[in-house]
């Protein structure tokens, strides 16, 4: 892979979009290589939590790739509309969490990048934005349906109206981001969450994110049911029982998977 960096290390996935001197823009090649990249992450069991970053200074991503927009015949829109789609779904819908870095830019495509992962964190340099309406488009990869449900609907009609872009601080403000670093503290403090959630039953996390993401798109009812039922699969887990016996025991559990 050219455009995406793997590192994998004691659990943790460290995946970095490395276009720096595009400002990491999404061109159909990194679609192409992040698309392989999730894949491998979803197959490979001794990755617990994914950590997902920009290269360079500047930006975390700035957007689809503008001047590979314009190039595009209607087939190849279309499949690049398609393998997109495919790589925030995947992101999304991954079983291990996904953090975004956010250490600059976060524009367009790249504040729904930042939108589909499950956690973001953002440097004081980082920038949010949907700029879209000022070329003439509109978010086309759930921008208008994610930046709701994280922030409500009149702050993101705002934002998805004027374009305009948003500092970290206000980010933080409205809960687009959860914590607001100074830059070179942006790896620690998501490394930071990442060893915490390593440390915690990996089928718990699993089915913790489950019941989160698949019931916020439930009415309230059928969300709790279908939390009573995890609830319920996971007490007849080996680590359910390590981790209450610990508990009782008082040590540290030693939680197996399984
Ligand atoms: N695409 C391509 N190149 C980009 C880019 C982008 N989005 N953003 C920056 N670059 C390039 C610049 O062209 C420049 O390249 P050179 O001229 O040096 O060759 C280099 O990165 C450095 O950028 P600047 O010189 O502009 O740097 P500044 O610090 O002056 O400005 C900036 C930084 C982030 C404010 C500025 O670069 C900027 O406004 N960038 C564009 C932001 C933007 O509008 N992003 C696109 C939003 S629209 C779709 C679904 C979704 C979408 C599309 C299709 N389908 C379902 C099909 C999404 C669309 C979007 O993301």
């Amino acid at each position: 892979m050219e455009t995406i960096l793997l590192e994998k290390r004691d659990r943790l996935a460290l995946v970095t979009i490395n276009r720096p001197k595009a400002l990491n823009a999404l061109n159909n090649q990194v679609f192409e290589e992040l698309d392989l990249c999730f894949r491998d992450l979803a197959d490979d069991d001794d990755v617990a939590v994914v950590i997902l970053t920009g290269s360079g200074e500047k930006a975390f991503v700035a957007g689809a790739d503008i001047k590979e927009l314009a190039t595009l015949d209607t087939m190849a829109a279309r499949l690049l509309s398609q393998r997109g789609q495919r790589v925030f779904n995947a992101i999304e819908s991954l079983s291990k969490p996904v953090i975004a870095a956010v250490n600059g830019f976060a524009l367009g495509g790249g504040c729904e990048l930042a939108m589909a992962c499950h956690v973001r964190i953002a440097s004081e340099k980082a920038r949010f934005g949907l700029p879209e309406v000022g070329l003439g488009l509109i978010p086309g990869y759930a921008g208008t349906q994610r930046l709701p449900r994280l922030v409500g609907k009149g702050i993101a009609m705002e934002m998805v109206l004027s374009g305009e872009m948003i500092s970290a601080a206000r980010a933080a403000e409205i809960g687009l981001v959860n914590h607001v670093t100074a830059p070179e503290a942006l790896l620690e403090k998501a490394e930071a969450l990442a060893d915490s959630i390593k440390s915690k039953a990996p089928l718990a996390v699993r089915h913790a994110m489950e019941a989160v993401n698949r019931g916020f798109e439930m009415n309230r009812e059928d969300g709790e049911r279908f939390e009573a039922a995890l609830f319920g699969l996971l007490a007849g887990t080996e680590d359910t029982g390590e981790g209450l016996r610990a508990f009782i025991e008082k040590r540290k559990p030693d939680f197996k998977g399984r």
